[in-house]
């Protein structure tokens, strides 16, 4: 950059669809294939086609990963459905430097922040246009989808966070998000696994 010069940032948000434009950005697809395992109910799994996206995240990573005080931003888009009951939804992660915190904002659609701490008691935050949301440090966040359009969601996390996706993969969040008679219901995972 030349002194005195004003220039555009390499990288802005698309308007008509919310997805990061410029360079660098990293693009994510999670399908159901991949993320059958996340859901409950893994016969009704099987009813979807895998190659299904689940969800897709852009991603600005402007400095190398685990440099201290930087930041990423990234742009969630979950997209409408089901697996059985529970509600399209993110693979959810505590962060690998726990104590590192986050911010959510709802940009577009509807849906649910599932948080939960490490004495793994589980809640919710609707998520909507406009909605925002601090995920405070040692709590592990989930995104579900409970409209009938994408839900987009913005981030922005410490560039030394890193992302702990071992210990949902193993224990799960101590609740899932379902439909009951039409609406999101946070279930505790106990009263519904068979
Ligand atoms: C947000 C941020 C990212 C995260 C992404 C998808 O954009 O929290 O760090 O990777 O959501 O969520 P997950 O990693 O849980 O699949
Ligand atoms: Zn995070």
């Amino acid at each position: 950059m030349n002194p005195l010069e004003i220039v555009k940032s390499p990288v802005e948000i698309d308007p008509d669809n919310f997805e990061l434009k410029g360079s660098p950005v990293v693009f994510l697809n999670r399908t159901l294939g991949e993320l059958a395992d996340i859901f409950l109910d893994k016969n009704g799994a099987t009813l979807i086609p895998s190659a299904t996206p689940v969800y897709t995240v852009h991603s600005w990573l402007p400095v190398r990963e685990w440099t201290p005080g930087g930041l990423f931003f990234g742009t969630s888009t979950i997209m409408p459905g089901k697996v059985g009951n529970e509600y399209f939804m993110t693979k959810g992660h505590f962060h690998e430097l726990a104590d590192r915190s986050e911010f959510y904002w709802g940009i577009q659609g509807k849906g649910v922040l599932i948080l939960m701490d490490r004495d793994r008691n589980t809640w919710g935050e609707e998520v909507y246009p406009g909605s925002l949301h601090y995920i405070g440090s040692e709590i592990a966040h989930r995104l579900a989808n409970t409209g009938d359009d994408n839900l987009v969601v913005g981030a922005c996390w410490p560039s030394d966070s890193g992302h702990n996706y071992e210990e949902i993969a193993i224990n799960g969040f101590s609740a899932r998000l379902v439909e009951i008679d039409g609406k999101p219901v946070l279930v505790p995972q106990k009263n519904i696994l068979n």
